[in-house]
């Protein structure tokens, strides 16, 4: 059996004040995405900042990006629609035009730490479809059990293929549902028959519960996006550290790292 490994290497809050690690700027993110590919990364979950590392879906910055590292490595991209809290769902949503082959959908709105993240219905809809329209593969952000069913109501409208669902069960987000192996479980024997998956699993408990997904079946991502640190107290040196370790533990669990075309049959792609 294999097992997709997606590297995430900048997130929506943190900056360099908060690991000095964090690539922030096109080139950064291309040379940390390459190496996680080297490391067993099928796929690269992108935010972008700006020079001052703000957030931005500013499409210059993204197809830059994508260049750089389409240069250097056949890495499946897929853009973050959540780009960052300040960011206008209009905006975010405008990255879907540059065909990555996936993109994030947030199904619902919700608090998020001390910030609102709004996904209005209306919104999601019709990125939805768009997405659909342009064969770029939602991956289904579910920060609570409600936020899955909304998936399932939009799959029940024809506005997701439903061959397989692509899920990312996100926990430890102040507003979501809490980092525990509790809810770990609790989501996946509620997900549709067929559906490929991971958890994304926020801070202190990243490494815990990335283990009882891998051994539940479920995919993994890694990355500074979804913890700062390697271990208690130890920042984590740039994204390739995080990837090794999920490649490490994925073998110790006998477990395959899938291709990029093992990922591409895995999730039917649109090619
Ligand atoms: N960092 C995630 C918990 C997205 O990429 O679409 C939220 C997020 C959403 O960044
Ligand atoms: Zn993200």
């Amino acid at each position: 059996m294999s097992i997709v490994i997606t590297v995430a290497p900048t997130g929506p809050i943190a900056t360099t004040a908060d690991n000095p690690h964090l690539p922030t700027q096109p080139e950064e993110i291309a040379d940390s995405v390459v190496a996680a590919y080297s490391a067993g990364a099928a796929v690269a979950h992108l935010h972008l900042r700006d020079t001052d590392q703000r957030p931005t879906a500013d499409l210059t910055i993204a197809r830059r990006t994508v260049d750089l590292i389409a240069e250097r490595c056949p890495i499946l991209i897929q853009l973050s629609t959540g780009v960052g809290l300040d960011v206008p769902f209009e905006e975010r949503a405008a990255l879907v035009e540059l065909r990555p082959r996936m993109a994030t959908l947030n199904p619902c709105s919700m608090s998020f730490g001390t910030g609102e993240f709004r996904n209005p219905p209306a919104q999601v809809r019709r990125l939805a479809a768009r997405m659909r329209e342009l064969g770029v593969k939602p991956e289904l952000e579910i920060y609570d059990t409600g936020h899955l069913e909304a998936c399932l109501r939009l799959r029940d409208e024809g506005l997701l293929d439903d061959e397989p669902m692509q899920f990312s069960i996100v926990l430890g987000v102040a507003g979501g549902m809490a980092a525990t192996p509790e809810n770990l479980l609790t989501m996946v024997g509620r997900l549709p028959e067929g559906s490929v998956w991971q958890v994304i699993a926020i801070g202190r408990a990243n490494l815990r519960l990335t283990a009882i997904a891998l051994a539940l079946g479920g995919n993994a991502r890694a990355g500074l996006e979804d913890t700062l640190y390697l271990r208690k107290g130890e920042l984590s040196h740039g994204n390739l550290p995080l990837v090794r370790r999920t490649a490490m533990l994925a073998r110790d669990l006998d477990l395959a790292i899938a291709s990029v075309e093992e990922t591409e049959r895995l999730l039917h792609l649109p090619t």
